[in-house]
């Protein structure tokens, strides 16, 4: 069992946490991220070029922090749990203090710190990282779409979360040239609950391109 880590890596250190409070033990695989080298070897591993990566087996990866610990409670059992059994409030509070401390505690304090200190992988900036996850995440989408209508087959909180960017992202970075991630936009916009929620958003967005043409 390997994770693909660096120490300096706060979303490493997450699931290190979680590893040593439950006694698990890994092969530790150090990424040195600040090595274009380095960096493109384990691109070939995870496109998106993140750690930490927990690879159990050699063929099965769990990329994310928040899942990697979600993967350690299911897979051993008779560890100390870190998302409380049983669903309900309280696995419910968990869940949203993890997410609320990466997206606004963890994320922030990380580009604030890449300021300061200058540290930008390949010399990346905002943009070119924003265009390299996209793309990315597009390359994993248009594979995982290949064989099922739905992000995790049938129709779920995971669709919730990645039919709204699509629309941004169509013109921002197109996708047409990635058959099944098209097809499943397309098939997204046919879906009565976002066709509703277009509904009422398309005029304001109409509306919206329309005044800021004009400016
Ligand atoms: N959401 C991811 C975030 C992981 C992440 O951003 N890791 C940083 C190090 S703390 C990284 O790999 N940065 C390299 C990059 O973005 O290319 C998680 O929870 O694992």
């Amino acid at each position: 069992m390997k994770l693909y880590y660096n120490p300096m890596s706060s979303y490493s250190q997450k699931a290190m946490i979680a590893f040593n409070e439950k006694g698990i033990e890994y092969e530790p695989e150090l990424v040195d991220l600040m090595s274009p080298e380095a960096r493109e070897a384990y691109e070939k591993i995870h496109p998106l070029g993140k750690v930490p990566l927990f690879k159990p087996s050699d063929d099965w990866s769990v990329p994310e922090s928040t899942t990697i610990i979600e993967y350690l409670d299911d897979k051993f059992p008779d560890t100390p749990r870190m998302i409380p059994a049983g669903g309900g409030d309280a696995a419910r509070q968990v869940r949203l203090m993890d997410r609320m401390a990466d997206l606004y505690l963890n994320d922030p304090t990380r580009e604030l710190m890449f300021q300061k200190h200058g540290f930008k992988p390949e010399n990346e900036n905002e943009a070119q990282r924003a265009n390299r996850y996209i793309q990315g995440m597009y390359e994993h989408f248009d594979k995982r779409l290949a064989n099922q209508e739905w992000v995790c087959g049938t129709f779920s909180m995971a669709d919730c979360a990645t039919i709204p960017p699509l629309f941004y992202a169509q013109m921002i970075a197109p996708f047409s040239d990635r058959p099944n991630l098209q097809r499943y936009w397309e098939r997204a916009q046919k879906r009565p609950s976002y066709a509703k929620v277009m509904k009422e958003f398309l005029p304001i967005w109409e509306g919206f391109t329309v005044r800021t043409a004009a400016q």
